[in-house]
């Protein structure tokens, strides 16, 4: 009788384990631990510094013919319904729990087995961008494939934490500056605090205690608490005017490397310590708040001008050109698409059972 009840206790000390905020808090890695993402300057970015000498390549990738007109009908299903992201501002109070919510419940799901060590289905997504770091930074795949890893995201939390309303997005240009005092890091219901002077834990708001296992760097044997180190001097480089430097490039790789290296490099480095963390990044979820500002900014972009949605240039990490045809992966999270699949946020091509439809509130 006896002994079945310290089984009992046993049990249930190791179910409570398994349950946000763990009972034993992983260790504070000091500003050290942690990489920075490359940064470029605004002025820097207006002088062109970041560009090759006589500008990327310029052979851009059309559709092929056969695919146009099975390319219209499904772009003209989504146009009737696509699913909008709402900025967090106008996310209602229902939305951003529910949001919250689901990234909790994926925090708490086993990890599927394919991206070992990851011990949370939340961290095969860490995992996966761990493995994958170099080929998807530094070149002109990096916009097209967060793009698709923020929609799997969101497809994951729809399919297995019964997440189906419309993500957020976050417009950083209204908070740059000053992201601390946004309600996204102010109230305890959401991310967390956001403090500086040197990484800290953070032990309030929905991730309070949260441990990363995957990180820094490529380490998967360093558990460690989910910190911030924020400074507000990097997070001033995310606003409009920069974001207009970028966006007032005329082709994708430039454009692309204007983004990458300032405001989402600036980001990044200004949330800090697990945010700066260049490979595994995500494993703060302010992560998908931050990409979705980047894939907004892409976005518009493209509205600039619809050949921007059926073209693309620059090459990959391996020196390919990029094409409407090269392929971009999840590694079996969601399938494989091409890039004439997703370059359009309302292609309304079906993945996975559910059509790649999305566009923002503004
Ligand atoms: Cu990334």
């Amino acid at each position: 009788m006896r002994s079945s009840l310290v089984l009992l206790a046993i049990s249930a000390a190791l179910s409570s384990a398994s349950i946000l905020p763990r009972a034993a808090p992983a260790p504070n890695l000091p500003a050290s631990s942690f990489t920075k993402f490359q940064e470029l300057s605004q002025s820097d970015a207006e002088a062109g510094k970041d560009l090759p000498p006589g500008g990327f390549n310029t052979t851009s990738s059309r559709f092929g013919a056969s695919s146009g007109a099975a390319q219209t009908a499904a772009s003209a299903a989504c146009s009737a319904a696509p699913n909008i992201r709402i900025e967090w501002r106008s996310y209602s109070t229902s939305d951003r729990q529910a949001f919250i919510g689901a990234i909790k419940c994926l925090m708490g799901k086993p990890p599927s087995g394919q991206f070992p060590p990851a011990t949370s289905r939340y961290e095969d997504f860490v995992r996966l961008h761990q493995m994958w770091m170099p080929n998807i930074h530094g070149n002109p795949k990096f916009l097209i494939w967060h793009r698709y890893y923020l929609w799997t995201f969101q497809m994951v939390l729809r399919d297995e934490c019964g997440f189906n309303r419309a993500l957020p997005w976050w417009d950083e240009t209204l908070d740059a500056g000053r992201f601390a005092q946004s309600d996204m890091f102010t109230s305890n219901d959401y991310f967390g605090r956001l403090a500086g002077g040197g990484p800290s834990c953070v032990t309030n708001g929905a991730f309070a205690g949260l441990t990363c296992n995957i990180g820094p760097g490529t380490s998967t044997t360093t558990p460690h608490c989910l910190s911030r180190n924020v400074d507000e001097s990097l997070t001033s480089q995310c606003n409009s005017g920069f974001v207009n430097t970028c966006n007032s490039r005329g082709d994708y790789a430039s454009m692309e490397s204007c983004s990458e290296g300032g405001p989402h490099a600036y980001g990044h480095n200004g949330i800090g310590a697990v945010m700066s963390d260049v490979s595994a990044s995500p494993s703060d979820p302010v992560f998908w708040m931050h990409h979705s500002f980047i894939d907004h900014n892409f976005r518009i972009w493209q509205n600039q001008d619809p050949a921007r949605t059926t073209t693309i240039n620059g090459n990959d990490h391996f020196g390919n050109p990029l094409t409407m045809d090269t392929i971009v992966t999840v590694a079996g999270i969601r399938p494989d698409v091409k890039i004439s699949d997703i370059m359009n946020t309302m292609s309304g091509v079906m993945i996975g059972g559910h059509p790649f439809c999305y566009k923002y509130s503004y």
